[in-house]
């Protein structure tokens, strides 16, 4: 192995821990601000915890799912180079504070979340919605599809796990706009579970359902949030499918800047996020997989899922932090 292989071999295993850091720093930034009732304030101190800590990646990454355009976004945008440079050349997916309103409202499931990649392996999706479907792993390859209807996707799901389908439990944002989808999940039998937010967490949790009751996740909710769900279930197995919801020409020539070319593609997991995939969340506020970050008298605790495509090993980091310091130095 030549030096250089050697080292980039090191560096592969080092950055699963490194990259705990980086949504560990942010989940504490915001969680400071946790319940306060004010998403921009935790937004802004999650963003710029993570980007200080980014910064420290001994990588040469470009965000590619970020906080925004340049101009709409001064920090953590889609273009913006972190890390501290070197050969190894990566793409960023991230959300320092996925579920704001979560956070502001101190309600379960807002997380801090990181995703890398080698360069080219993450869907450069602009910020528009995407209708999503997810399952965790276990389950035959195609079992369910974004253009099957609710009630076949949840048919087959209970088929295959081999329970009634009034056994099934849906995750699905609560939104008017899935009227109709909240309609013909119930038709079934199955139940709907409703959240106000955070999609992300949402679909990591079907991926364990003897611990979060959820088996499938379906509805609409951000295209990033997808790009990073997509990124998480490449790890820990499971099958996920998006399509853009590219709706109006403006959209469209985004989309076309962006280099998507067919607005109607309907894009499975690996089309979202390919390569050796790391991935981290680190728990804001609590939530039925993450606990969330915890003010002790002499130390902050934090609990981070953290993973790796290429190995599929999936970590939880409990994390007690006496220093406090070292969250607010540069
Ligand atoms: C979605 C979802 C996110 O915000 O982006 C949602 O993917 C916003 O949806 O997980 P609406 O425009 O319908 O409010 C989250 O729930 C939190 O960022
Ligand atoms: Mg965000
Ligand atoms: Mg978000």
């Amino acid at each position: 192995m030549s030096k250089e292989a050697a080292w980039n071999a090191v560096l592969e295993r080092i950055l699963t821990l490194e990259v705990v850091r980086v949504t560990e720093r942010a989940a504490v930034a915001a969680a400071r601000l946790r319940g306060r009732g004010d998403e921009k304030a935790a937004d802004q101190a999650a963003v710029d915890a993570m980007r200080k800590e980014l910064n420290r990646l001994p990588i040469d990454g470009t965000v590619v799912i970020g906080e925004g355009e340049r101009d709409e976004a001064p920090m953590l945008y889609i273009g913006e180079n972190v890390g501290t440079g070197g050969k190894t050349k990566v793409d960023i997916a991230l959300d320092p504070l996925e579920g704001t309103t979560l956070c502001a409202k101190n309600q379960p499931n807002s997380l801090a979340v990181l995703a890398i990649t080698e360069r080219g392996g993450l869907l450069n999706a602009p910020d528009v919605y995407m209708d999503k479907i997810a399952i965790g792993p276990g389950y035959p390859d195609g079992l369910i599809d974004l253009d099957a209807s609710p009630a076949d996707n949840i048919l087959a799901l209970a088929k295959a796990k081999g329970v009634p389908v009034n056994e099934i439990n849906a995750l699905i944002m609560d939104r008017p706009r899935h009227a109709a989808l909240i309609e013909a999940v119930r038709a079934t039998g199955a139940a709907v579970q409703l959240i106000t937010d955070g999609d992300v967490a949402g679909i990591i949790h079907t991926t364990n359902p003897d611990q979060t009751g959820v088996d499938i996740y379906l509805g609409i909710g951000g295209a990033p949030e997808g790009v990073l769900a997509a990124a998480a279930l490449r790890c820990i197995g499971g099958q996920m499918q998006g399509r853009l919801i590219l709706d109006t020409e403006e959209k469209r020539e985004r989309a076309r800047r962006m280099g998507i070319a067919d607005p109607n593609k309907k894009y499975d997991m690996s089309e979202m996020a390919s390569g050796d995939v790391y991935f981290a969340a680190t728990g804001v506020t609590d939530g039925s997989l993450l606990t969330g970050v915890r003010f002790g008298r002499d130390a902050v605790t934090t609990e981070t899922l953290v993973m790796r495509s290429a190995t599929r090993t999936v970590r939880w980091v409990k994390a007690t932090h006496p220093l406090l310091r070292k969250f607010e130095s540069e």
